[in-house]
């Protein structure tokens, strides 16, 4: 199949590139971090949206080399920012599969070594169905991560598989609510609702909560008066090559 010889080849011919978008807080405005979004710029299919491709990866077995790539490219940006003056936390998306499979803890501790980068310059998002298989791997290399000092979020909460064992018994750093709870909280009351409700737990668990998919100021508004601590959001930037990523951080009063 031609994705998959493609992919096969995306890498060699770097075909890859990290796109990032910012989280805010919601109460100072300050940039709290970026959001690392891997992007697939084929020579011959153009853009491929990781929703297609890291499934295919993750089949194919070539997650392992991606996921590395992602993570070695994440530390090199959050390096070069420091060195640039600008202290920003970058965090990278692990799936299921690449706990499972490998060894993501020792993974990010030896890259974090040999960049010489600050474990809290560095943070891992994770979706809840990461914890449906291998769920003992998932939890101990998580309990490595945060003793560590590399933040663990929790992604996309409340589309996956029940993870509020894990949220209780792990002592995560964040929790982000998806997108598709926070789209409709200006029109319908029970989105609201919910939102407040997630809101109130994740502080009850002390996570810091983070809506993402934070589009129009009605919704800022709205969070902020739930005190969500941050968003994230078309709202306040799309995901961006780091160029000009660089330049929106650089003109931010
Ligand atoms: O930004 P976007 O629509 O393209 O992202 C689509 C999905 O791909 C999201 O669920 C996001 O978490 C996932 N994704 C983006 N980059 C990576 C990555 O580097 N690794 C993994 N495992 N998933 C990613
Ligand atoms: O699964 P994960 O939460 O990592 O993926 C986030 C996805 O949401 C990415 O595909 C990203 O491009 C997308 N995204 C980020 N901000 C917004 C937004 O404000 N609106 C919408 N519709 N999508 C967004
Ligand atoms: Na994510
Ligand atoms: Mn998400």
């Amino acid at each position: 199949f031609q994705l998959t010889s493609l992919l096969q080849g995306a890498l060699e011919k770097q075909e890859f590139q990290l796109f990032y978008q910012p989280k805010v807080c919601l109460k100072t405005g300050q940039v709290t971090g970026v959001e690392a979004l891997l992007r697939w710029f084929s020579s011959e299919l153009g853009e491929v949206s990781p929703s297609d491709f890291i499934p295919l990866a993750e089949d194919m077995g070539l997650i392992d080399t991606i996921g590395d790539w992602v993570m070695e490219a994440a530390i090199q940006q959050a390096v070069a920012w420091k060195q640039a003056g600008l202290s920003i936390n970058v965090g990278v998306n692990v799936s299921a599969r690449q706990f499972q499979r490998g060894n993501v803890a020792g993974r990010v501790i030896g890259l974090l070594n040999r960049y010489a980068l600050e474990p809290q310059y560095f943070s891992i998002e994770l979706t809840e169905t990461s914890f449906m298989h291998s769920a003992e791997k998932t939890r101990s290399a998580i309990s490595e991560l945060l003793r560590l000092g590399v933040s663990v979020a929790i992604d996309d909460f409340g589309t996956g598989y029940s993870s509020l064992n894990y949220v209780r018994t792990l002592a995560l750093s964040q929790l982000k609510i998806d997108l598709s709870f926070i789209r409709n909280i200006e029109t319908s009351e029970k989105d609201r609702r919910l939102v407040e409700a997630m809101v109130a737990m994740a502080h009850a668990m002390d996570l810091e909560v983070i809506a993402e998919g934070v589009e129009t100021p009605q919704q800022l508004d709205l969070l902020q008066r739930m005190g969500c601590d941050q968003g994230q959001g078309y709202y306040f930037s799309r995901p961006q090559p780091e160029e000009t990523l660089t330049r929106w951080l650089q003109n931010r009063p």
